[in-house]
């Protein structure tokens, strides 16, 4: 058994980090148009609306919005059989609260996916990727709000009927759980759209607003289903393994205590209900979730189809080590010595791939869709214009390796994968141009200079062999 024959190698993208045209034709701000620059170790600041003096590098990112058809080719050269992207929130319903959706918005992707079928690419749809319309987070505090679960509703809907004949794979929210650490207030943030005020527990805070995510997403996943029984329509885990730093019983404990936390989000959206353990940790950190009567029943009848994850590291954590927070997502979790780390310090693990997709396939029996893995690395134009990207090559290989048994030694059913940022996009953590993830090179410095040309990198033709073959030539 090798990967299915309809197995869908692709790429992956998302509006707000390649499309650019951030107030062109209709559209109103997003959750991302306040997002400033940052690096590694300095992170990006989220500012009240936009200020002048201050650096937003989403709103023009790589111009996508012009350059589609182009990159578009280049991708259908590559073979590609899919392209993820999401759909910028804010074309369609520009502050989240119009009765009518803007129609420039909605003909922006037809075209996009006419694009696309014209190569047979099948686009696979994410709602929300950090887009959500900036004004939602003024009114209501994003998520935190349960009105803003209609308005998402609402705009799922527009989407559904107006592309149910162009879009099959459909996610509702990206990387849904990143938002508990919330430490990083730019996670919540960019999930949600919540912010924070002085004093706030914030857990309760987020919590409510996970709540109304999981609300939102099961309500779209059966409104979907009834206007197209074909849909397929996934949730999206950012799959973070934890491992423990040994086999001390009390490393072991906390290593599953972040495991559960997790896996909460996939419990709701693949079982309809939430896991036991949820509701004494609710009581110890003094969270108290306002849920509606009907909140049960819905999510029992928003089951996702297919679990979509995105895989870039493991994490291992230490319960003698509490101040730790090696990796900065807040956890208390240390350097793991068999690792190497890229530049951003993302530790890299093709077994943790595998042995987190089992993780999975035990826990759901559901199928896996890797809807983003890659390399962030600094890439160097060569004076003959070359770009030899082997280190990414490798990367690929070992992850892609690592899928492979997965599916022949472990028999998991995986649907597809896309490669994160299959043509450089702006940074989700950083903002940064120089962390690049593509095939294919985009001419844009960090501070917005460049020509914007795109250029083919090595790893372009040793991906264009690996979807050739399905897989077999790496
Ligand atoms: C995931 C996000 C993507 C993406 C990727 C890489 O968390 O879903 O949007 O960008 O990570 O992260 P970064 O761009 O920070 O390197």
């Amino acid at each position: 058994m090798s990967f299915r024959e309809d197995f869908l190698w692709g790429g992956a993208i998302a509006a707000h980090q390649v499309e650019g045209g951030y107030d062109r034709d209709g559209k109103g701000l997003g959750i991302a148009d306040v997002l400033t620059a940052g690096a590694h170790g300095i992170p990006r600041k989220i500012t009240d609306g936009i200020l002048e003096g201050e650096f937003y590098p989403n709103h023009e990112a790589i111009r996508f919005y012009d350059h589609y058809k182009e990159d578009i080719a280049l991708f259908a050269q590559m073979g590609f059989k899919c392209l993820r992207t999401s759909i910028n929130w804010p074309r369609i319903y520009p502050t989240g609260m119009e009765e009518e959706p803007n129609e420039e918005g909605l003909r922006f992707y037809d075209d996009l996916f006419d694009e696309l079928h014209k190569y047979n690419i099948e686009p696979v749809i994410t709602l929300a990727h950090f887009e959500i319309p900036f004004a939602l987070v003024e009114k209501y505090n994003g998520f935190e709000s349960r009105e803003v679960v209609d308005c998402f509703v609402k705009y799922a809907r527009t989407c559904f009927e107006r592309y149910k004949d162009k879009v099959t794979y459909w996610l509702t929210f990206n990387e849904i759980n990143n938002q508990f650490i919330v430490n990083n207030e730019l996670f919540p943030f960019t999930n949600s759209g919540v912010r924070f005020k002085e004093g706030d527990n914030r857990r309760q805070i987020v919590y409510q607003a996970i709540h109304h995510n999981l609300i939102a997403s099961a309500l779209a996943v059966k409104i979907g289903h009834e206007i197209n029984p074909n849909f397929k329509i996934g949730c999206c885990l950012a799959e973070i393994p934890i491992y423990p730093a040994t086999c001390n019983p009390d490393d072991i404990l906390l290593a599953q205590r972040f495991d559960q936390l997790q896996y909460m989000f996939t419990d709701v959206h693949c079982k309809g209900h939430y896991p036991n353990f949820i509701w004494k940790y609710f009581k110890d950190n003094n969270i108290s979730i306002v849920m509606q009567d009907e909140d049960k029943k819905i999510l029992a009848e928003g089951k996702v189809d297919y679990i979509g994850i995105t895989y870039y590291n493991t994490l291992t954590v230490s319960a003698s080590n509490t101040d730790s927070d090696a990796s900065g997502y807040g956890f208390n979790d240390v350097e793991n010595p068999y690792l190497p780390v890229t530049k951003w310090n993302w530790a890299i693990d093709p077994k943790g791939f595998r042995y987190g997709m089992n993780c999975l396939w035990d826990r759901y029996e559901l199928p896996i869709f890797v809807v983003e893995n890659g390399l962030g690395a600094v890439d160097v134009v060569e004076e003959d214009g070359s770009i030899r990207d082997e280190y990414r090559i490798e990367y690929l290989r070992n992850h892609i390796l690592a899928m492979k048994q997965a599916v022949e030694e472990d028999g998991i059913d995986v649907l597809g994968y896309t490669v994160w940022g299959c043509i450089d996009p702006i940074s989700f953590t950083t903002g940064e141009m120089k962390k690049r993830y593509g095939f294919i090179y985009v001419d844009r410095n960090n501070d917005g200079t460049g020509t914007y040309a795109r250029r083919k990198k090595q790893s372009f033709n040793w991906y264009k062999k690996v979807v050739e073959t399905n897989g077999e030539t790496l």
